[in-house]
């Protein structure tokens, strides 16, 4: 298919909704767009599974270890179904790890911010795969056919995720009354960091209207987060806890929950590799992918004798 042909066909795949696959002609900018994202998608994941795995050893009893241990090693299947998505589109997977341990790509802003108690294990569960259900259950129908079937999955496991989560605040928050405190201080430090989770205000957001015209995104980055609080708003009573924030309230105009100022000079921040845990993080993720170069290294070389095996 030549170009224009081409442009013609994927035209009429947006305007009926319908999926565009790897082999389909696609605009270069269409093809970026989804590299980046799918790629600072990936690595949100791998990097997400650093917060927690660092509290398995602690983990208050074997039952909470089995859990927390089978919620980590989902977030390494998300990255690999994600990664694979990304590759669909012509982007080699080293390419694209060589970008992240090099610094010089993004990941997801909530990931630099410590998990300092037990407790935020439970806030982690709640509000951050509860903020990445409430942005990711739209992209299940994002146009690339391969990142939305993969989302269907990871959706599907993130909602055991918020539940655990959940769980374990709930059963802080039945505890004694220090173990109450621990999940309202965790819930006082994950809910704004939660928040940005959703990206910058829709008027400093570049991406977004191209990503909506394109139907990857579905919804704008202001329009999910205010779906978020909502939903927030009426778990943490069952919860008996409270959020940090005295302005959230629904607006019966717009049908809209608002909420207070977010700090969108701690997140620009954070994004610069100024937060808490981003030198760590990026840190211990290199020195896993020299430690996993073994791996690597013994998969290709049995890969390699296989294909040998076959064309011999
Ligand atoms: N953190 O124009 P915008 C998980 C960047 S994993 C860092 O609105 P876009 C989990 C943005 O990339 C959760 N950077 O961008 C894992 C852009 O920079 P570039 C990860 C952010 O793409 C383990 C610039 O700011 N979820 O849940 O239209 C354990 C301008 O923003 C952030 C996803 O990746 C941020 N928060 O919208 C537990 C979901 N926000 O690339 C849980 C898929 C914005 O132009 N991604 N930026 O240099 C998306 O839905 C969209 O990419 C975003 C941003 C809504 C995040």
């Amino acid at each position: 298919m030549d170009d224009t042909a081409g442009q013609a066909n994927f035209d009429a795949l947006m305007a009926a909704d319908s999926r565009v696959e790897p082999r389909d002609w696609m605009p270069e900018a269409y093809r970026r767009t989804l590299v980046r994202q799918i790629s600072q998608h990936a690595h949100s994941e791998i990097i997400g599974m650093q917060p927690e795995a660092n509290w398995i050893t602690r983990a208050p009893s074997l039952r909470r270890k089995a859990i927390l241990m089978a919620k980590v090693q989902d977030e390494a299947g998300h990255g690999l179904y994600l990664y694979s998505a990304a590759e669909t589109l012509g982007t080699p997977r080293d390419e694209m790890m060589e970008a992240l341990i090099a610094g010089k790509a993004r990941y997801s802003s909530i990931f630099n911010y410590p998990a300092v108690s037990w407790a935020d294990m439970g806030a982690i569960g709640w509000l951050v795969d509860g903020a990445a259900i409430c942005n990711q259950v739209p992209l299940c129908r994002a146009s690339y056919g391969p990142y939305a079937r993969a989302m269907v999955r990871i959706c599907k496991e993130e909602s055991f995720h918020q539940r655990q989560g959940f769980e374990i605040l709930l059963e802080l928050s039945r505890g004694s009354a220090v173990q109450k405190q621990m999940a309202q201080d965790a819930v006082n430090r994950w809910y704004a960091p939660s928040l940005m989770m959703f990206g910058p205000p829709d008027d400093d957001s570049p991406n977004s209207l191209q990503s909506m015209a394109w139907n990857i995104k579905r919804f704008s980055n202001d329009e999910l987060r205010s779906r978020f609080v909502g939903m927030m708003v009426e778990q943490v009573e069952v919860l008996g806890l409270t959020l940090p924030d005295d302005q959230i309230r629904f607006n019966e105009e717009t049908k809209k929950w608002e909420h207070g100022p977010l700090d969108w000079n701690e997140f620009k921040d954070v994004l610069a590799g100024h937060g808490p845990c981003n030198a760590q993080r990026l840190e211990r993720r290199r020195s896993a992918h020299d430690d996993g170069a073994w791996v690597r290294e013994a998969a290709a070389a049995y890969a390699a004798k296989q294909q040998a095996a076959v064309a011999a």
